[in-house]
């Protein structure tokens, strides 16, 4: 198995992806808090491009993106596989975590944090891309199947993190009768193991989202 350590921060949901990951596969890891006002040396030197967490150290080997450690922890640990074996499932799961991050993601923290004239615009934004993910998770349990899977760690944000950012963002996104599908798989997901054993406290992401909300909002 060798030294793994993962540099992270508490509140962040591209963090708790790589904890779940490795989690399920059962990789013991040694966490390294991040303070994210004060990097550490050590994460700018293993994530110089980005300087954000999540980082992945792997004997020595330094790999960053939750996306990217996602797929170098499958293919590192073949138990418990999270993306799907056949390349045009693999290809599809990929495709919508994209979509996931570039869509869903931005598109609810735009909404988030707009106010006045284009918040309206920005919540239908965010409205349409969660409408297209509701309809890939119809009539299954978790977007891979029966087993908890790669899309289901990508999305993982929507049970916990997305609530947060309606509160803060004065906004409600995810509603059973607006989105039953993606609404029963937030239920589904949050009594699932590792998710439901390993999430930050409310009241913490909250303060680092208001955090984050503010300072976007006064440079606007
Ligand atoms: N696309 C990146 C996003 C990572 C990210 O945004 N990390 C945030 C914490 S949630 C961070 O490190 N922010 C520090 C900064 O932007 O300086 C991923 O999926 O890993």
């Amino acid at each position: 198995m060798g030294e793994v350590k993962l540099l992270a921060t508490n509140e962040s949901f591209p963090c708790a992806r790589i904890e779940w990951a490795l989690k399920i596969k059962g990789v013991e890891y040694e966490y390294m808090k991040e303070n994210l006002l004060n990097k550490s040396d050590l994460l700018l030197q293993s994530n110089p491009v980005y300087k954000k967490v999540p980082v992945l150290l792997h004997n020595g080997l330094t790999i960053a993106e939750s996306l990217v450690i996602l797929e170098y922890i499958d293919e590192t640990w073949k138990q418990n596989p999270l993306l799907p074996q056949d390349p045009y499932d693999r290809a599809n799961a990929r495709f919508w975590a994209r979509f996931i991050d570039e869509k869903c993601v931005i598109g609810v923290w735009k909404a988030g944090v707009a106010q006045g004239e284009g918040k309206g615009e920005a919540i239908q934004s965010a409205l349409e891309s969660l409408a297209l993910l509701d309809k890939q998770i119809e009539g299954k349990k978790y977007f891979g199947g029966e087993e908890i899977g790669y899309l289901d760690i990508v999305a993982g944000w929507i049970p916990y993190w997305l609530n947060v950012l309606e509160q803060l963002g004065d906004m409600e996104l995810l509603t059973p009768q607006r989105f039953p599908h993606l609404h029963q798989w937030s239920l589904n997901l949050m009594q699932t193991a590792p998710v439901k054993d390993c999430l930050p406290p409310r009241d913490s992401v909250v303060d680092y989202f208001s955090f984050g909300f503010n300072y976007v909002r006064s440079m606007t």
